[in-house]
């Protein structure tokens, strides 16, 4: 089999309720209509829950798609481990929530024809799934982080990022939680969008940034997400990047 155009890569980790919504149903309708060729990568991040045995049975009549099983260790090694593997010219990391819908790749792939190396989805400043105080937390983060890194990108944290494959095994060994990961229980808060922006950036690619639509959609309940820990993390993980980038440390990766 040839290497397919597009891996459509998708982290899981305790997903059951999205994927008996049928969401890799949604992602498979969508692919087999289109004009190129394309392989579907979950990979599963130590699921405790039963997310690989309902995989499992919902892609055995799905031509293109594969479940890769590792163990637990939070979304960027789930990323990693499955970046590996994949056999696509263009990786497509996306959620299995959904909530920017897979459609939305229409938007992100012209670019790669014009030379870019990057393509992100970015939600826009509304996000009317919101309540007022998230609203308000996005945009003060926004501001902040773009004083101290990246300031031409206005959203880093869209689960929706596209870019050349190799360009990605370039720079994630690069990522702090790659390099140096530590034990992880239970979920694990993800703030390593920022991080990988930087280093895609510092190594000269060049991202192309366009709005997609985006709701939140996700129904899972085994991930115990915290609004405030994740706060706290996107936060610290701005200012270590600033920190090392001054220190000088990605010069010597
Ligand atoms: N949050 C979190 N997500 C993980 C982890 N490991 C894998 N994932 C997957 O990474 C994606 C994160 O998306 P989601 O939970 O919707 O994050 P959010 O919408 O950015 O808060 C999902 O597909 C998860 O199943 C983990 O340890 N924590
Ligand atoms: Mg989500």
């Amino acid at each position: 089999m040839p290497a397919p155009y597009l891996t459509v890569l998708i982290p899981c980790y305790n997903e059951r309720e999205n994927l008996l919504r049928g969401v890799l149903d949604e992602v498979h309708a969508y692919l087999s209509g289109q004009p190129y060729s394309y392989e579907v990568l979950i990979s599963d991040d130590g699921s405790s829950d039963d997310s690989r045995e309902i995989v499992r049975q919902q892609i055995a009549d799905k031509p293109g798609f594969r479940l890769q099983e590792n163990p637990h260790g939070g979304k960027p090694s789930a990323l990693w481990l499955g970046l590996q593997s994949a056999q696509g010219q263009i990786i497509l990391f996306t959620d299995m929530d959904q909530s920017t819908p897979i459609r939305e790749i229409a938007k992100l792939l012209p670019y790669f024809e014009q030379g870019y190396e990057v393509a992100i989805g970015s939600r826009g400043l509304e996000r009317q799934d919101f309540p007022w105080y998230r609203r308000l937390g996005s945009r003060v983060f926004r501001l902040v982080r773009q004083a101290l890194l990246l300031p031409r990108i206005s959203d880093t944290q869209c689960g929706f990022k596209a870019m050349r494959t190799e360009v990605a095994r370039e720079v994630f060994p690069m990522l702090e939680p790659i390099r140096s990961p530590v034990q992880v229980k239970g979920w694990r808060v993800t703030a390593f969008d920022v991080e990988l922006l930087y280093l895609l950036e510092r190594a000269g690619h060049r991202i192309a940034e366009e709005a997609v639509a985006w709701a939140n959609r996700d129904v899972a309940t085994g991930k115990g997400k915290s609004y405030l820990r994740e706060s706290q993390e996107m936060l610290a993980q701005v200012l270590r990047v600033r920190l090392n980038a001054w220190r000088g440390l990605y010069n010597k990766l």
